[in-house]
């Protein structure tokens, strides 16, 4: 099979499956790009808009909806993750404290994870929760953008505030701070940008070098297994004051 690059034309998005744990998700044969962000931030609506296919996730305005690690297969050669969001308050401990160990699981070990999108609410102040998160992201060294979502619910000047606040706030812990994106999933704002980000890293994957023969039609297995090897290796040193 080959491999689109056109991925701005979605012109396949399957539903492949709702992991419980990373150990139950599907084979690690394509690139991954996932979303996280606090339960309610706009996850599974981004997910569609940026699918084109409304219903292909479940929304909610009940937070802490998604509990499972769903995976979205595009165009048969690369993925979409919705992950169940952070700072869900109510339910079980038990459960909840196994979605955090799921999600921690996966983002940290899944080797065909590319890139993550942080999600974060445009209307709000920088919240503790969202800078500790942020915070987590960067000491495991995971790969991420920032995305402030929901612009279509407040003024271009209060999102504009709201994010610079943000970057500002984590300013210290980067030598290159990561990209910021906004997003409308209500209005479609933001969806070529966020395109063209996941088409830029699968470019990147198509032009690093395989050493390894690859398994027909799973050319993208050593690309990114050296990848989440070099990810790992640019681990930033844990004793950081952050
Ligand atoms: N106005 C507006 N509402 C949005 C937008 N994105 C999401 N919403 C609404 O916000 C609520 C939560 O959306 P979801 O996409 O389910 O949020 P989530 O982050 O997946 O939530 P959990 O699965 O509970 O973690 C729903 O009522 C959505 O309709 C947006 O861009 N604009
Ligand atoms: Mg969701």
């Amino acid at each position: 099979m080959g491999c689109e690059f056109f991925i701005v034309n979605i012109s396949s998005a399957l539903f492949d499956c709702s992991a419980p744990d990373l150990a139950s998700c599907p084979d690690e044969s394509l690139p991954e790009f996932a979303f996280i962000g606090r339960s309610n931030v706009g996850k599974s609506s981004l997910l569609n808009m940026l699918a084109g296919e409304q219903g292909l996730a479940r929304v909610s305005p009940t937070p802490g909806f998604t509990k499972l690690i769903n995976v979205f297969t595009m165009n048969k050669c690369w993925r979409l993750v919705d992950l169940p969001g952070y700072g869900f308050a109510q339910g079980a401990q038990k459960d909840r404290a196994r979605f955090n160990e799921a999600v921690n699981d996966y983002l940290e070990n899944r080797p065909n994870l590319c890139l993550v999108f942080a999600l974060i609410e445009s209307g709000l102040a920088p919240q503790p929760i969202d800078l500790e998160f942020v915070e987590w992201l960067v000491r495991h060294a995971v790969p991420f953008v920032l995305v402030f979502t929901k612009t279509d619910k407040v003024s271009a000047a209060t999102a504009q505030a709201n994010s610079a606040a943000f970057t500002d706030r984590i300013s210290a812990w980067f030598e290159k701070p990561p990209a910021v994106f906004t997003c409308s999933a209500e209005s479609g704002q933001g969806r070529q940008e966020l395109l063209g980000v996941i088409d830029d890293e699968m470019k990147v994957l198509a032009i690093t070098p395989v050493h390894a023969p690859a398994a027909a039609g799973n050319s993208f297995i050593p690309s990114l297994a050296a990848r989440g090897r070099e990810n790992r290796k640019r681990r930033p040193d844990l004793n950081r004051p952050w």
